[in-house]
């Protein structure tokens, strides 16, 4: 026999995963926000969380609880959105798990289990924020953080970052290969996989760091190949996209989800840090690198796409919005799969065209407030002359 909790938080939970999500009235023009996040701590099966053996658990204890679900890979699969989440256990510890839906805005389930990732490296204490990348060579491969405790330092936080890589063609059934190495950087995080091979080779963004916390000095979102995925390893990183002082991206930025393929370019959906009195603060902007040249930035919007807004704004770790997963449906239409202070994941939805529309004719920054105030000044007067010349509005 059941325990009777265990029936009422059932059928709570399936009343969450069957609830219809909601386009707000935010707008900006670019995408719209959704009333629900997509995925939370409540969407994760009870039974990977209590056991429901009456006998071994007559209170009905949460025996294995989960803090959040967050930051997760996307990609469309046999018909379906399937997003590879972070899920976070109450240990700190991070998995990774398969949760699909045919909407993209809801009704996200769990597949049966959690993925096991093929255990190779026994300093590895956690994983996650893994990018999902269709390749054309027929696989597809998820890269991920992994993160080591430095044996050779004595203080009890000090850790490495590497990029993990994983393939799969089920998201079932996955194969590990050899962290990446990078010659210029000695860690890694918020690496990811160009879909297409660039003069034959593997092409991947990186985010060169100079410790755990810190990217490199002067640095930026970097771009490396390697002839061979079963021993990546990147000689030469160049900068993409950099970051500057006194924009959004002035602490730190790094790729988020795998770019996408465009006829104008490489659509980037990235994230920028930058720092307050409150501590740092991530929004997510976008760029576009050349099809040719996938290292050479041809657009940069000013400033962020999106902003931690309203209930996104607090979590585990606030003023946080994170992305490293979007699709694309065969319409054009993009769901942006986005996690808000590390708590929680919610979908944002454009357009290609609007995306690109965005990417290339808003203005990019121009560094200081007296040129800002001009730029602005400029739309006014024009805006001005239009409502001149139409002043029956
Ligand atoms: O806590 C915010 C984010 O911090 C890291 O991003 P970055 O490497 O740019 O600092 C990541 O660990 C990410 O998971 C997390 O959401």
């Amino acid at each position: 026999m059941y325990h009777k909790e265990y029936l009422r938080q059932l059928e709570s939970q399936n009343l969450l995963l069957r609830l219809p999500n909601r386009k707000t009235d935010f707008y900006n023009g670019i995408y719209e926000r959704w009333e629900n996040p997509v995925l939370t701590r409540n969407h994760v099966p009870l039974h990977w969380r209590y056991d429901l053996n009456t006998e071994t658990n007559p209170y009905f204890i949460e025996r294995l609880g989960i803090n959040a679900v967050f930051n997760a890979g996307a990609i469309e699969l046999d018909g379906k959105i399937c997003l590879v989440a972070r899920v976070e256990g109450n240990d700190r510890k991070s998995f990774f798990a398969v949760a699909e839906s045919t909407t993209g805005v809801d009704n996200f389930i769990f597949r049966d289990k959690p993925i096991i990732l093929p255990d190779l490296y026994p300093n590895e204490t956690n994983v996650y924020d893994m990018r999902l990348t269709k390749h054309e060579d027929g696989w597809i491969y998820g890269v991920f953080c992994s993160e080591s405790k430095d044996i050779d330092s004595n203080n009890l936080s000090s850790v490495t970052a590497q990029a993990g890589i994983v393939r799969t063609k089920d998201l079932n059934t996955w194969e590990r290969l050899p962290n990446l190495k990078t010659k210029q950087s000695p860690q890694q995080r918020n690496v990811c996989l160009l879909p297409k091979f660039v003069n034959g080779k593997y092409a991947f963004y990186t985010r060169p760091m100079d410790n755990f916390i810190e990217a490199r000095k002067g640095g930026g979102i970097g771009y490396g190949l390697t002839d061979d995925v079963l021993n990546p390893v990147i000689e030469n990183e160049t900068m993409t996209s950099i970051r500057r002082y006194h924009t959004i991206t002035e602490s730190k930025n790094g790729s988020g989800a795998v770019p996408i393929e465009t006829e104008k370019g490489w659509l980037h959906i990235a994230h920028g840090v930058r720092n307050t009195a409150d501590g740092l603060r991530y929004v997510i902007y976008i760029f576009v690198t050349d099809l040719k040249d996938p290292s050479r930035v041809i657009a940069e919007p000013s400033g962020y796409l999106i902003a931690p807004f309203g209930n996104e704004r607090v979590g585990d770790v606030s003023n946080v919005v994170f992305t490293n997963g979007a699709v694309v449906r065969e319409n054009g239409s993009v769901f942006i799969y986005y996690a808000s202070s590390d708590t929680r994941l919610h979908v944002a939805t454009s357009h290609i065209d609007r995306l690109l529309d965005y990417a290339f004719n808003n203005p990019s920054d121009p560094l200081r407030s007296a040129d800002c105030v001009k730029q602005r000044c400029d739309l006014i007067d024009r805006n001005i002359e239009f409502m001149g010349k139409n002043p029956n509005i």
